[in-house]
């Protein structure tokens, strides 16, 4: 549909038509990526859910291929849902996923390539005694779901963890111990749990290194590592995670600080971002990031335009070792391959430094009030997918505020509330706190993509996701804009601006289905 062509973006994946949800079994194999992702075949719509199948060289232009897996079982007949990819030593490859069966009871499926010798992954089995996990007793049949890279523990058996829910409100994660992938132990306990966080959906649980700029395999552990503990949270849909230890001999994970657990504490991104997960890129040892950007227009809309939801750059992982508190998320550095584009295509650079022009004074604003709201520090930043006239607009802002402890606490927040003239779409004002340390300017980074923004600040401690449908600031008509709306401090701002190209997404050379 030509009237919403300019929302499709240029070079973050997304299928060539219909609805698409979260990423799955990422893993790198015989110099391709490849990304399985939750599709509906037949309709721009959730349903039918299938795993599509696209393969890169470098993780930004992709090349389509047949479906992966349908739902054609009694195991997974009602959807082949949400799953994880394991690289054993020997070279094989275990993916494991949630089947909804027949009678909608979430079970746990195992499948393989039926041919490893095959770079592109096209042909995949699955196990012929599927189911290899039912929902153990005591959890509901409809809330098991999701399980995770296996990582292999001192005795040389694997683990996996799969996200659930205990007496309504519990949100956690179960342990199961395997050998060969098709029978599974219930280990006692869980991994962890915390009260009031809900269902767990697509747990991510992967090692980071205190001190080094590499990734780490997920059996990486012990001294030199912490673990990070993510869920997507049933209840509020968004993916928290929190940084904390995992103890070998008991399979427990605790976090570091108990007041910032999982589900409580720190977002993996503060807008529009669901069902993430990571993998280990062993041929660059970096952890790489996928999250899904859901859409907020309405249903009606994603099916006039036939397609819905789009893929985040994926990003790189690392553990920031100078607050200690919080993971580093930085897009891969093949975007960098995209050169020269135009201005609804761009990856912007900037940094802040601000200068006292007036006293101080205590002043409690966050992100809700927007970037409307004025304040002695802030906000200042940055307005893309603005149009001439300035009717539609997304600030992307810091809105540093002095605390009643004489210190400074600075907001990074994305205000989409005059984003589109479009009166059916969710608009929201997104955002946090970030840590800016004594040395540091304040900085950001945007990649804009005609109706997606991601913004990273202070190297990638907070991101942003936000989801935008401008009806004006479109194409050529698409301006950026540095604001400051302080009262009280001057602001010096650099920038360095990239124009990306588009990253053409290529069709296989044969019929889908
Ligand atoms: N999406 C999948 C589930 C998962 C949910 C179904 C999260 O496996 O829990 O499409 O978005």
């Amino acid at each position: 549909n030509a009237m919403f062509s300019w929302q499709r973006t240029a070079y973050h994946f997304q299928p060539q038509k219909n609805w698409m949800n979260d990423p799955d079994g990422p893993l790198f194999h015989k110099g391709w990526y490849h990304l399985f992702y939750q599709y509906n075949p037949d309709s721009a719509v959730w349903g039918n859910i299938t795993w599509g199948h696209a393969v890169s060289t470098d993780l930004i232009h992709w090349l389509y291929l047949p479906f992966a897996m349908i739902p054609d079982r009694w195991y997974d007949i009602n959807g082949v849902w949400t799953g994880s990819a394991t690289l054993l030593p020997d070279g094989r490859i275990m993916m494991l996923y949630t089947g909804s069966t027949n009678e909608s009871i979430q079970v746990q499926n195992l499948a393989y390539p039926a041919n490893l010798s095959d770079p592109l992954l096209i042909d995949w089995v699955k196990y012929p005694d599927n189911p290899v996990i039912v929902p153990p007793n005591g959890t509901e049949t409809d809330e098991f779901r999701d399980p995770t890279t296996a990582w292999m523990g001192p005795d040389g058996t694997w683990r996996i963890t799969i996200g659930s829910r205990y007496n309504k409100s519990v949100g956690l994660s179960l342990v199961y111990q395997t050998s060969n992938f098709t029978t599974y132990d219930l280990l006692e306990g869980v991994l962890h749990a915390v009260p009031g966080t809900g269902m767990w959906e697509c747990v991510d649980f992967y090692p980071v290194a205190i001190n080094g700029s590499t990734g780490l395999d997920s059996s990486a552990n012990g001294p030199g590592t912490k673990h990070v503990l993510k869920a997507s949270l049933d209840d509020t849909k968004r993916d928290h995670y929190a940084i904390g230890v995992y103890d070998l001999a008991t399979d427990k994970w605790t976090p570091d600080n108990p007041k910032e657990d999982v589900g409580i504490g720190l977002q993996v991104d503060y807008g529009r971002y669901y069902a993430s997960k990571t993998f280990y890129d062993q041929s660059k040892q970096r952890r790489v990031l996928w999250g899904w950007i859901n859409e907020t227009d309405t249903e009606t809309d994603d099916l006039a335009k036939g397609w819905a939801s789009v893929q985040t750059i994926p990003r790189e992982v690392l553990y920031d070792n100078k607050t200690g508190t919080n993971i580093l998320q930085w897009p891969v550095e093949e975007i960098e391959s995209l050169s020269i584009g135009q201005a609804t295509q761009l990856d912007i650079f900037a940094e802040f430094e601000i200068e006292m022009v007036s006293e101080t004074k205590h002043e409690k604003y966050g992100c809700s009030g927007g970037a409307v709201d004025r304040s002695h520090l802030g906000p200042f930043g940055l307005l893309v997918i603005a149009d001439q006239t300035l009717s539609e607009l997304t600030p992307i802002f810091f809105r540093p505020v002095n605390t009643t402890e004489g210190t400074v606490e600075t907001y990074f927040c994305a205000d989409e509330t005059r984003s589109s003239e479009a009166s059916d779409v969710y608009k929201q004002v997104y955002g946090s706190t970030v840590p800016v340390l004594t040395d540091e300017k304040f900085q950001m980074r945007l990649l804009v993509d005609h109706s997606i923004v991601e913004s990273f600040a202070q190297g990638g401690r907070r991101v942003i996701t936000s989801r935008v449908y401008p009806t004006k600031a479109i194409y050529g008509d698409a301006r950026l804009f540095l604001f400051n709306n302080a009262t009280g401090v001057k602001v010096k701002a650099t920038l360095k601006i990239w124009d990306l190209n588009s990253a053409f997404i290529h069709p296989f050379p044969f019929d889908q289905n």
